[in-house]
């Protein structure tokens, strides 16, 4: 038997895995007790790796659709084919006539990470979408309007803050997002066991919110009131607040805040002004203090502002870089130290919704409409990548049948599934412990600086080829050159050797549970890009949408849905393993029991659930951990579509929530998804 270290690139946890194996089996995955930053963490879905491993489903060499099926061919004819469909089309309808896609795994895979931007710029094609516009797009926003730079992203110090405001997170399911948190329950009970507290305000009684010291119902995409009405508590308590001189723009928040109107704040978010004085005085009281939100708060209309207001609300309690507050990192290798200010926002717009672009992404919600719109500028050839758009972007349905009118797609991935059965040619990079693994981005987000290289357990199939081998030789047949290839492990050296601590890669490879770093430390002003600016004008001027929307949100006549992640899903693309599977059915749709009495309806009954763009019918949970008037529905599901193969997935097929996900219900001023607070409508099936 040997013993294998590595850090599991599933979720944005970084947990490090002890993995036993014996020829070319893997025996167990555990825990790695002596890993720097997990500390012997793990949860279910590591068990999976092997699942992945050995998934009979899993493809490995380039296939090609033809009237007969589905045809394996060269990783030369593959490229040969991708590049000349590319250069057609681009030389038919323009650069903007391939459309790209990348999704969530792309920053969980170290080949594609550092290698797939190189390939994908040559295209030079302003029709580029990311799994961010249906994610955390808005906190980005707020720390390049604030901070100066996207990825300048306060990160609670959880491990010494004496009080934590988790808005619209569940960390319990998720193990913590824009916040690298491992074994985040026990960290959370280590407030609570220094005498400190946490709060939660969800629409539902959560995981994360059943262990807090206290929850809050709160009503969706109503945060904004709230975070505003707190921060004008906070402004009261704090009267004599000194803020640094690199903070600007108190006088004027404070000014915007005492006008803004919060007299209605019980009816718009379900939490009474005694309520909100009350936390802000605890938040105020507390040594230290740090308010958090995912994706409750950035996946809704009013996204950018409620990250605009708990960075707001961390700063002027003077949380912001303070041990136990909202503080940033120092990773070992740096993107953000080195760059520079920039233009990032509206330097473009989509063709038909003349939506902006941020960070040179047009939102998602408008490639279905750029694909089945005719005219110039016309999306006719999609490239996606490591993404499922059609189960996770809104109104997938819509999507479905714009892929299906292409001239021609190609995807980056690892299954047959209800996207990639859409493309003619599919480029399969090994994957999962095959691979070698360096966390660009979570080390970028955790909650201690630490740093880890893992190398792949065990070759990958014969013949089968690495992301990074893909694309640079995609990239040498496209452009006709004959670069060598290079390794990450290459490209990473450099990024250590340029970065703040002088590293380089083999004391890493040396490392097998990884290199402390030490706590977050404070670091401003000297790591910002500019003074820190509390009064954005795009901020200030969305104010006025969320007022003249009050109305909508006290309505709550149809149902308001919201999502759900269950710890052993991850969103749409492991549900090809049974062990992560088995069990109770987890698509359905949980309901308070005051709502399924006014219905009729009873426990596992089944339902149909219809918004303005689709109807989905599954069973009903009745439960009273969600608030009245709120139903909950996981993403992920729907693996019910002819044509794919994922031979567990389709036996546990559930439906998509987003064939009823509305594209058109957008935060404005961000473009991100809405996914939270689609008004449904329900009854009997
Ligand atoms: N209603 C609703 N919708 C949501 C959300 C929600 O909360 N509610 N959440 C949103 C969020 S936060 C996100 S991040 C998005 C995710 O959106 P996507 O990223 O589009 O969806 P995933 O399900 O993560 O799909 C990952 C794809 O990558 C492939 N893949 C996995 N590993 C590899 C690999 O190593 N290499 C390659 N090339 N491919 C690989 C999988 O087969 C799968 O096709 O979904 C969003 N959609
Ligand atoms: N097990 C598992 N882990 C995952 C994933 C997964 O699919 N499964 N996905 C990964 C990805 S891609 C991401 S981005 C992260 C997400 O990480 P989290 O944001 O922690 O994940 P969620 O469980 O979706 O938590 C969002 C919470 O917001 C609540 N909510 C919904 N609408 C509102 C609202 O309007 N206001 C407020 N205040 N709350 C609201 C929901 O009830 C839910 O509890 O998780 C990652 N980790
Ligand atoms: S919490 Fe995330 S990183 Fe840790 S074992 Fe689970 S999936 Fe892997
Ligand atoms: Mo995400």
């Amino acid at each position: 038997m040997e013993f294998h270290y590595r850090t599991c690139n599933l979720c944005e946890a970084m947990c490090g895995l002890k993995i036993s194996h014996e020829n070319h089996q893997i025996i167990k995955i555990e825990g790695d007790k002596e890993d720097v930053f997990s500390r012997g963490h793990i949860c279910p879905k590591a068990f999976a790796l092997k699942d992945i491993y050995e998934d009979p489903d899993r493809l490995k060499f380039p296939l090609k659709k033809t009237s007969e099926g589905w045809e394996t061919i060269s990783w030369e004819e593959a490229y040969k084919l991708a590049s000349e469909k590319i250069k057609d089309t681009q030389e038919k309808y323009g650069r903007d006539a391939v459309g790209l896609y990348h999704g969530n795994p792309t920053i969980h895979n170290l080949g594609t990470n550092l290698f797939g931007p190189d390939f994908f710029k040559i295209l030079r094609t302003k029709n580029f979408f990311t799994a961010t516009s249906t994610d955390q797009l808005p906190h980005h926003f707020a720390s390049w309007l604030m901070y100066g730079h996207p990825m300048l992203l306060p990160v609670p110090d959880i491990d010494h803050t004496d009080y934590m405001l988790i808005i619209g997170g569940n960390p319990l399911a998720s193990n913590g997002s824009m916040m690298s948190v491992p074994d985040v329950a026990h960290r959370l009970e280590a407030i609570k066991s220094r005498e400190g507290k946490y709060v939660v305000l969800d629409p539902r009684k959560t995981e994360t919110a059943k262990h807090a010291n206290e929850h809050l119902f709160i009503k969706p995409e109503s945060d904004a009131w709230f975070l505003m009405a707190f921060a004008k508590e906070i402004i009261k308590i704090k009267t004599d607040c000194k803020l640094p001189d690199y903070v600007e723009g108190l006088v004027e928040f404070s000014k915007i805040a005492k006008e803004f109107d919060t007299k209605s704040i019980e009816q718009i978010t379900g939490i009474s002004q005694a309520n909100v004085t009350r936390l802000a005085k605890e938040f105020c009281d507390a040594e230290s203090a740090v308010c958090y939100g995912r994706i409750g708060v950035s996946t809704q209309q009013y996204g950018g502002l409620c990250l605009w207001l708990i960075n707001v609300i961390n700063i002027i309690s003077g949380n912001l870089d303070k041990k136990g507050g909202a503080m940033f990192t120092l990773p070992a290798i740096d993107f953000v130290g080195p760059a520079k200010p920039k233009e990032r926002y509206d330097r473009w717009r989509s063709r038909v919704s003349d939506l902006p672009e941020f960070l040179g992404e047009l939102p998602v919600s408008v490639m279905a409409e750029e694909i089945l719109t005719p005219g110039e500028g016309q999306i006719k050839m999609m490239i996606t990548n490591c993404g499922n758009p059609v189960l996770s972007t809104p109104n997938g349905a819509q999507l479905e049948k714009a892929l299906e009118s292409l001239d021609f797609m190609i995807s980056f991935d690892i299954y047959l599934n209800e996207t990639t059965k859409h493309a003619d040619l599919i480029l399969p990079p090994a994957t999962g412990v095959e691979c070698a693994h360096y966390d660009l981005t979570f080390h970028n987000l955790a909650v201690r600086n630490t740093t880890k290289y893992s190398p792949p357990l065990f070759n990958k199939a014969e013949g089968a080829k690495y992301d990074y081998e893909i694309f640079q030789e995609l990239k040498n047949v496209h452009l006709g050159t004959e670069e060598a290839i290079i390794t990450p492990e290459q490209k990473l050296d450099l990024g250590l050797r340029y970065g703040p601590y002088k590293l380089s890669i083999n004391p890493l490879i040396e490392s097998v549970h990884g290199i402390d770093l030490g706590p977050l430390k404070p670091m401003l002003p000297e790591r910002l890009k500019q003074n820190i600016n509390l009064v954005p004008e795009l901020f200030v001027k969305d104010l006025e949408r969320l007022k003249s929307d009050a109305k909508n949100l006290m309505n709550m006549e149809e149902f308001s849905l919201i999502g759900r992640r269950n710890l052993r899903d991850n969103n749409s693309w492991m549900h090809n393993s049974d062990k992560l599977l088995k069990g109770k059915n987890r698509c359905t749709v949980w309901m308070h029991p005051e709502d399924a009495k006014t219905l009729n309806l009873q426990d596992n009954e089944l339902v149909n659930v219809r918004s303005s763009v689709g109807q989905i019918c599954l069973e009903v949970e009745i439960s009273d951990e969600i608030m009245p008037g709120v139903v909950s529905i996981p993403h992920g599901y729907g693996h019910n579509r002819k044509g794919t193969k994922m031979k567990i997935a389709e036996a546990h097929a559930g439906v998509s929530i987003n064939d009823i996900t509305e594209e058109k219900r957008i935060d404005k001023l961000t473009g991100n998804s809405a996914f939270n607070g689609v008004r449904v409508r329900i009854s009997k099936n």
